[in-house]
């Protein structure tokens, strides 16, 4: 089944075998008293790392760090050329240690070394470098007034763009580097400071991405990354009067208690939360394409992934034939830690994931949901799960409704397109949503009436750093990506100058 995984590079071992604290003010802080906890390794179960939860004091201590820096001006106040300057040499130093952060993220996340490599890293790096650039083209306007008072009086007015502050950036387990940066770069560029609190399961390479920011020439308190729990030390960051905007990625439960407590002191939030990802195949879609747009968009980082595809509509007509050739693509796969290269499932990020998406699949088929392939762990000690296919699924059916965030594909039948279409919007979630056809006219006309924040057609799950991404419904509020979600880091000032 596996063949001989990689070895960890040097600096890599070097690293886990450190006990991990907060990295506040440019540095790892001293060891406190608190909880220490392992954090693992998905493939084997066995522990790869400690570290110390941060509490009250570590809030605190990161809170007052960012608001000395921000308030400093060591960093809000460089020119926006020096500071994309900056952000390109840190694109660069993490390109550079490319290698050693893929196999990290690798180690504790659980994800193919591939995938690290390619997504964690690479399109990191190119989201790091197209972020930069915005900190020099944030704009805002002249404005014509015609304010009559005191006759005479003539104005001029314009508005301009502000960093907002201190932002909390909360990120979870399932792409932990790209998630953390995809929070931090564009919150720096805008010119703020940013606390960072990684997910209690994979804190590791948000700890090393802050080491190579001050490598990079960063200034100290500039980024930050909070290690502790969410329900605490989290909890208390979003609380934290101090803190100007709070950016979250996770789930829809946690993701509403984090906006009624920003409410709380009118802390700007954005939300991006999770899905029940539609792939509509048309009557007419090439099936085998289609087949190959399910297996990359649902079972990418085994299905971990808040755009997955996990309930895929196919007219009655074709539904037997498009069963039958996933389960074969899915039944030849190969399942084994994330540092085999031949590996295509790996474990996923925790016992408590695997548990819960083997809870999903109990459901499922005591809802009469047919488990076509897959369906159970493999006997191997890390926190594995088979990729499942589960025909016969009905849009009452938990499986076509409830995130399960596995390596689990639901396909379910229909019969008109205007059904197919209602099936797709009865959703509590609205993140993302794809087409398959090569009838213009149709995916023309489908596109508007479609309730999702992404639409893709022929294709289920690419992103781009241009390309707005966010949720309708209960998937989220707010946009990341593109000139947006700059702006989201900035407050927007009116001035009125009278001459
Ligand atoms: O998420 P949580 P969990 C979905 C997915 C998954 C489920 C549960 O369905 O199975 O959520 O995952 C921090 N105040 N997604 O429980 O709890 C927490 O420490 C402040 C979809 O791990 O939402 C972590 O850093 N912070 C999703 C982060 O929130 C709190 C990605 C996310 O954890 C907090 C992950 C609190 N009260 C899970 N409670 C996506 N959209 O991609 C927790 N946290």
């Amino acid at each position: 089944m596996s063949t001989a995984p990689l070895e960890p590079l040097a600096q890599v071992t070097a690293f886990l075998n450190r006990r991990h604290t907060s990295f506040i003010d440019g540095r790892p802080i001293a060891e406190h008293a608190g909880e220490i906890i392992d954090v693992f390794n998905p493939a084997s179960g066995a522990p790869l790392a400690q570290l110390v939860m941060g509490g009250a004091e570590q809030v605190e201590q990161a809170v007052v760090s960012a608001q000395r820096a921000f308030r400093g001006g060591v960093w809000s106040g460089l020119r926006p050329a020096d500071r994309e300057r900056i952000l390109l040499r840190f694109a660069e130093v993490v390109e550079a240690h490319g290698e050693e952060l893929a196999q990290l993220e690798t180690l504790n996340q659980g994800k193919s070394i591939h995938i690290a490599r390619a997504i964690e890293v690479g399109a990191s790096v190119e989201y790091m470098r197209y972020m930069a650039g915005w900190a020099t083209k944030l704009e805002g306007q002249t404005l014509d007034v015609s304010i009559p008072i005191p006759p005479g009086t003539r104005y001029n007015a314009y508005t301009r763009r502000e960093p907002v502050g201190v932002v909390a950036g909360i990120v979870p387990w399932n792409f932990p580097l790209m998630i953390a940066i995809w929070k931090i770069i564009p919150a720096l560029a805008a010119g703020c400071t940013i606390v960072i609190k990684p997910a209690d399961e994979t804190p590791l390479t948000a700890l090393r991405l802050a080491e190579l920011a001050i490598e990079a020439g960063i200034p100290p308190g500039v980024l930050n990354v909070l290690v502790g729990r969410g329900a605490s030390a989290g909890a208390a960051l979003v609380a934290d009067p101090r803190v100007a905007k709070v950016t979250f990625t996770g789930s829809t439960p946690v993701g509403k208690l984090i906006g009624t407590a920003a409410l709380q002191n009118m802390t700007r939030f954005s939300l991006e939360l999770g899905g029940k990802n539609p792939m509509l195949v048309l009557p007419d879609a090439d099936l085998g394409k289609a087949v190959g747009g399910a297996l990359m968009g649902g079972l990418l980082n085994q299905g971990q992934v808040c755009a997955a595809a996990s309930r895929i509509y196919v007219q009655r007509s074709r539904y037997s034939e498009f069963v039958e050739a996933l389960a074969a693509g899915v039944k030849g796969m190969s399942i084994g830690a994330g540092m085999d290269p031949n590996a295509q499932i790996n474990p996923l990020v925790s016992r408590r994931q695997q548990s819960s998406v083997l809870g999903h699949l109990d459901k499922a088929r005591a809802q009469g949901a047919q488990v076509v392939t897959g369906g159970a762990a493999p006997e191997l000690p890390g926190f594995f799960v088979q990729p499942t296919v589960l025909a016969g699924v009905e849009q009452s059916m938990a499986a076509a409704r409830e995130e399960i965030f596995g390596p689990v594909l639901s396909v379910l039948a229909y019969d008109s397109v205007d059904e197919a279409l209602a099936l797709v919007n009865d959703s509590q979630y609205g993140l993302a949503a794809s087409l398959w056809t090569n009838d213009l006219t149709q995916a023309m006309n489908l596109i508007p009436q479609i309730e999702a924040g992404t639409v893709w057609v022929n294709t289920h799950v690419p992103l781009d750093p241009n390309l707005p991404f966010g949720g309708h419904k209960q998937s989220g509020v707010g946009r990341e990506f593109g000139r947006g979600a700059v702006e989201a880091f900035t407050e927007l000032k009116s001035v009125c100058i009278a001459y």
